[in-house]
Parts: C-alpha cells; structure tokens; sequence
C-alpha cells in the first residue's frame, strides 16, 4: 500500500479544549501543536482548530482535529457549535486558581447540553494545568480526583508551560475514544508532525459542520 492511500485512512477525531479563560488553552494547544510554549500561537488571531496527526498503539494513525475555543465564555453564542460533534474534550481549569476548577462544572454541562442530540457522547478528560507551580495549587488533588470518579472523565496533570504530559493528555483521549489500550511504554512513543490548518471565520460557522471549509494553512513543525 501506497503512503498515500494509508493518508487516506486516517481517521479524524475532533478535540475540543475547553475551560475558563487564563486556564492555559492556547498554551496546551501550542504545545501539543508546535512542541513549543509562548508567543507564536497567540498571535494568530481567529484559529479555530489545527490538524496533527499522531500515531497510536498498532500503528494506527490518526488525525486529531484540536479545537481551541478562543476567547469564548460559557454562554458565549458559539460555543455549543465548537463543541457539538465532538468526541474528545479536554475540559481544562489552571491548579492555582480555584475558580477555573469551579467553573467546570458549568463547562462540563454545556459539553453535554451541546451533544445531547449525538448518539454518542465525548470522551472527557479532566485536565489540571500549570503543575509547574505545584507550590501554588489550590485546587486539592482529591477533588480533582472526586470530580473524575463522579463522572467518569480520564484524571491527568499537564504544564503547558514545562511540556510535562501534553502529548500525553491528547493521546489518551484519542486511545480511550477508539478504545486503544496504552502501555507505559507506548505512552512515550515518538510523535509525528503533520500540517496545521488554520481556519478564520469571517462569520459564525454553519452548524453541525465538522469540517469547515479551509481558508489558509499553516505548518506545524
Ligand atoms: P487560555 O488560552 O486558557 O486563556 P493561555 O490561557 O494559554 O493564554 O495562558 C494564560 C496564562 O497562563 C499565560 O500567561 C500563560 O503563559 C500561562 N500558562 C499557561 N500554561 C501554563 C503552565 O503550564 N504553567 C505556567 N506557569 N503558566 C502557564 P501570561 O502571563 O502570558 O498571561
Ligand atoms: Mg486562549
């Protein structure tokens, strides 16, 4: 089989990563996306989602469709067609700040709300960023973990900042959403770099699309 026709059987999964502002969105993002921490990223105003492809245990190739919510609040008028359709959401609050941790609940509602109407509802996963500050926290771990268990959602620490687990956070998701298992050591194995599309809407999106029209391109490397 020809590289290009294994291209064409990846699979796309849509990423959702969602959480209060200042949680460390667009870091994580930029992380997962570029291996990189800081400024690039939050220049480019308007992005909706970018496409990197990963490899799973298997050598299952997929492509993950990572969707940073931007500036939107809960409530915002766009948000529920960001999330609908998705089958990964990486709800994110920042260890320091409990306020972010508390609001998740209401992220979490929405993410529901939005895909009542799907047969299938994402796999979620409860991130705590920023554990680079560890001296900072204030959101206990066990209440992290309590959140988990009482609904379910895949437990993890990252710092966008240190690089510490980001591609792991996407990477169980993925797993757990195509029901891969992952060993310790498949946890480590290397990434490869695709393209990133950046998409900029000029108006709101059309509803229920999954995979809007492309307006330009950006390489992620
Ligand atoms: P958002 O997209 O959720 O709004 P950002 O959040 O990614 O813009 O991050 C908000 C601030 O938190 C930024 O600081 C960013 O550098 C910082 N930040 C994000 N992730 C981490 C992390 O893991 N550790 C630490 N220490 N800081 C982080 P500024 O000062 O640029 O506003
Ligand atoms: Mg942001």
């Amino acid at each position: 089989m020809s590289d290009s026709e294994e291209d064409s059987q990846d699979k796309q999964l849509k990423i959702v990563v969602i959480g209060d502002g200042a949680s460390g969105k667009t870091s994580l993002a930029t992380r997962f996306a570029q291996e990189a921490f800081g400024k690039q990223y939050k220049q480019t105003i308007g992005l909706d989602f970018f496409l990197k492809r990963i490899t799973l245990p298997g050598n299952l190739n997929v492509t993950l469709q990572v969707w940073d919510i931007g500036g939107q609040t809960i409530g915002g008028k766009m948000l529920d067609k960001y999330v609908y359709g998705a089958q990964g959401v990486l709800l994110v609050y920042d260890i320091t700040n409990f306020q972010s941790f508390k609001n998740l609940e209401d992220w979490y509602g929405m993410v529901k709300k939005a895909n009542e109407e799907c047969d299938v509802q994402p796999v979620v996963s409860l991130v705590g960023n920023k554990i680079d500050l560890e001296h900072m926290r204030t959101v206990k771990a066990d209440k992290h973990q309590r959140f988990c268990q009482e609904n379910s959602l895949i437990s993890q620490f990252v710092s966008a900042k240190s690089g510490d687990s980001v591609f792991l956070a996407f990477q169980r998701v993925a797993a757990e959403i195509l029901g891969v298992k992952l060993n310790k050591a498949e946890m480590e194995q290397s990434q490869c770099v695709v393209k990133a599309d950046i998409v900029n809407y000029s108006q709101e999106p059309v509803a229920r699309t999954v995979n809007p029209p492309r307006s330009s391109i950006c390489v992620v490397q």
